[in-house]
């Protein structure tokens, strides 16, 4: 099958290997082509028709949609990725490799850096698409046998982070649980020769309490299900993994979709790849003594076994977990504590240890992927989090969540439907305004500055002994009551008939409302270990444990910032990481609450049609240009068509530009000319001049004919 048939044109029907399949059954792929474009059932139907037919990608214009089809798909093969190398956009059925394809190719040629925001409800497929892009690069981009290491390790960090940061919950076998933000560095020839990444607010929690149906994270139970028999004897522990109470709250600490065994042995061998050492990997074996199980009390055995992976004493310890420093003038005096307390002062260790300890494996996994050669390089970040996530009880972690989906979604809003018209405007290109919800109004209910809900909740954390989860509530009812997407029980009957209870808040989020218990919020936004506990950890003989507790930590005088506020101003920092960098989307939908292939959830997927605002985006692109491009760029790859432009322009770009598409015969409602760019309208018309450039390339002897039409 010829290159050329490949060709997919407006409303045409779609030619695929040899089959012709008619476009009444499988939809159009792109929804701009849709004859009824402002229908919302029209857009619904042709995502329903396309699902049936396995066809889970669909373009609005350059951003693609993608429903969780919830069942292998023969459709991410090398044979499939070698087919979307280096191939434009819009020739080939929508996939993530075309994504994926496109920023790579603009990085290569005009050498800036880009990245791909992949968003949508937790159980949309985010992970999946954002491992297959990585796959896509690792298979398709040139490398060399010095840079395979490099390449192993980036797509090996997957399976490290996924067991040690993802967890089962209800919504998501798989489920992130912390925010993932990936760039891969290629050098100048497009190879990759590094990655770097930064990770958000891991969901600690997790490691000490489970909702019903949940798990811990997976990392424990691969451990007791696939570890090694010496190295369970060395922990200490048992392959049951209901003998731990950590691990059983949820009461499913087996998973049917889940191959806990086979899945340890992966994260071994990636552990190996990503240059752990031995030494590293004590953190399983530090020094422990095989304990005699008869000998002890399993309590005591416990106590013993995780004493010597902490490299404390038992003495020091014990104290730690059941006294309080506090310093009463000048003096420091013990308190004992009660066992609420000491339950408590016993999880907040677990929470750190573990919370640390990623943040110590994502900075040894970055150590790894490092390239410490200082030649410029460019990237393409791949993000990746927690989707917005609505349980029966949403707590502080559902908060933070929601709260950088949101982020997410203004920054969407920014970078395309309000950037978008503000170019047309600034371009002077005429212009239609297309309404849309802009949620910025939410993200300033969470984060401005003394009015908004995190700096009211620090505002608590400041009134030790004083402030409550009720107090808080109380604050807020006072200083945004008044809010339109803010409601509580006291506020309940003006704004909405749902009932509420008297310790929640409710927030209408864009992707819709969700219900937060107040209780633990200052808690958790504190995060306290006591001091001497942390004083203990800072002493730990294991190295790892000393790396994650740094001794200048208790000299320190300093409020450490809140959980909250730490998040927001990460946040913030890679909000403009990403206005830094060219962007591309992926939206991913969730199809039905059941994780079921085939299944196509009207409802559900209308009301995610309707949040992420897949309409609007239609509107504005249908209305406005497929294409555009400064003068200077548009001249510079395309000026060898043009007798006038080739090989040299010297009047202004602009006029060069005006020169060469009435050369090679634009027709006046294909494009339009604004002040620094020019506009296409349509696709097949940028084609058509890619297609005349790659033959003029090799009629000049740049490129073979072959490698134009890239080997089909
Ligand atoms: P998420 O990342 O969006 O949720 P995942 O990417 O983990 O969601 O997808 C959830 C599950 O859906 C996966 O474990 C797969 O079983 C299935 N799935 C997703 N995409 C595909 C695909 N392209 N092909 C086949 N199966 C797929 V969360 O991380 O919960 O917000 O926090
Ligand atoms: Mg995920």
């Amino acid at each position: 099958i010829s290159y050329k048939q490949l060709k997919v044109e407006d409303n045409t029907d779609i030619i695929m290997e040899g089959a012709l399949i008619a476009r009444d059954r499988v939809g159009v792929q792109d929804f701009v082509l849709l004859d009824s474009h402002t229908s919302e059932a029209a857009f619904l139907n042709n995502l329903r028709k396309r699902y049936q037919e396995n066809l889970i990608y669909t373009y609005i214009g350059t951003l693609l949609v993608s429903v969780n089809p919830y069942k292998e798909l023969d459709i991410y093969t090398v044979t499939q990725m070698q087919l979307y190398r280096g191939v434009n956009f819009f020739e080939l059925p929508p996939h993530l490799y075309a994504i994926a394809d496109n920023a790579y190719r603009v990085m290569c040629s005009e050498y800036n850096n880009h990245f791909i925001l992949i968003s949508g409800e937790s159980g949309a497929g985010k992970t999946e698409a954002s491992k297959k892009i990585l796959q896509y690069y690792a298979v398709t981009c040139p490398t060399t046998e010095q840079l395979q290491v490099v390449r192993d390790r980036l797509l090996l960090s997957n399976p490290v982070l996924e067991a040690f940061g993802n967890a089962k919950t209800l919504r998501n076998d798989n489920s992130s649980r912390f925010g993932k933000y990936m760039d891969i560095q290629f050098d100048f020839k497009g190879a990759p020769v590094g990655g770097h990444i930064l990770s958000y607010l891991i969901e600690k929690s997790r490691v000490v309490h489970q909702n019903h149906g949940e798990r811990n994270f997976h990392i424990f139970y691969q451990l007791l299900e696939g570890g090694e028999k010496d190295l369970l004897c060395w922990l200490g522990l048992e392959r049951n993994p209901q003998k731990y109470a950590y691990l059983i709250q949820g009461r499913c600490a087996k998973v049917f979709s889940i191959n806990d065994k086979n899945d340890w042995k992966i994260v071994r061998k990636a552990f190996s790849i990503i240059d752990f050492t031995e030494k590293d990997l004590e953190v399983w074996k530090s020094k422990v003594h095989p304990v005699d199980g008869n000998l002890l009390l399993p309590i005591l055995r416990a106590v013993f076994v995780s004493l010597q992976l902490l490299g404390v004493h038992l003495s020091i310890l014990q104290e730690a977990l059941t006294h309080r420093k506090i310093e009463a003038r000048s003096e420091e005096v013990l308190s004992p504590l009660n066992v609420d307390l000491a339950f408590y002062a016993r999880d907040a260790v677990a929470k750190a240890i573990y919370g640390r300890t990623f943040t110590w494996l994502v900075n040894k996994i970055n150590g790894s992927l490092a390239n410490k050669d200082s030649t410029r390089k460019t990237v393409i970040g791949l993000l990746d989090i927690y989707g917005f996530e609505v349980l029966d009880t949403n707590s502080f972690e559902q908060f933070c969540i929601n709260y950088c989906n949101e982020k997410l979604q203004q920054l969407l809003i920014e970078m395309t439907l309000k950037a978008e018209q503000e170019e047309y405007e600034m371009e002077g290109i005429e212009w239609e305004p297309i309404p849309y919800f802009n949620n910025k109004i939410i993200c300033d209910l969470v984060e401005q500055k003394h009015k908004g809900i995190i700096s009211i909740l620090d505002e608590e954390c400041l009134r030790p002994g004083e402030a409550t989860d009720l107090s808080f509530l109380e604050k807020l009812e006072e200083k945004v009551g008044d809010h339109a997407h803010f409601v509580t029980r006291k506020l309940a009957d003006q704004k909405t008939r749902k009932s509420i209870d008297w310790v929640d808040f409710r927030l209408l989020h864009y992707a819709g409302e969700v219900t937060y218990c107040a209780v633990g919020f200052l808690e958790k936004n504190n995060d306290l270990l006591y001091r001497n506990l942390k004083e203990v950890l800072c002493n730990s003989k294991n190295g790892i444990i000393r790396d994650c507790f740094l001794l200048s930590e208790l000299d320190s005088r300093r409020r450490p910032e809140t959980v909250a506020t730490q998040f927001k101003n990460s946040l913030m920092s890679l909000i403009e990481i990403l206005m830094s960098k060219e962007p591309s989307y992926i939206r991913c939908i969730k199809p039905n609450e059941n994780k079921e292939p085939g299944m196509f959830d009207d409802c559900l997927i209308r009301h995610q049609v309707k949040y992420l605002g897949l309409m609007e985006h239609l509107r504005v692109r249908r209305a406005g240009f497929a294409y555009r491009r400064k003068y200077e760029h548009f001249l510079q790859r395309y000026k060898s068509l043009c007798p006038a432009t080739w090989p040299h322009w010297h009047g202004p770009a602009a006029e060069g530009v005006e020169r060469l598409i009435k050369h090679i015969g634009y027709k006046p409602e294909e494009y339009k000319l604004g002040r620094t760019k020019i506009f296409i309208r349509f696709p097949k018309t940028l084609f058509a001049t890619e297609d005349a450039f790659e033959i003029r390339k090799h009629m000049l002897g740049m490129v073979p004919l072959e490698a134009c039409w890239r080997g089909v």
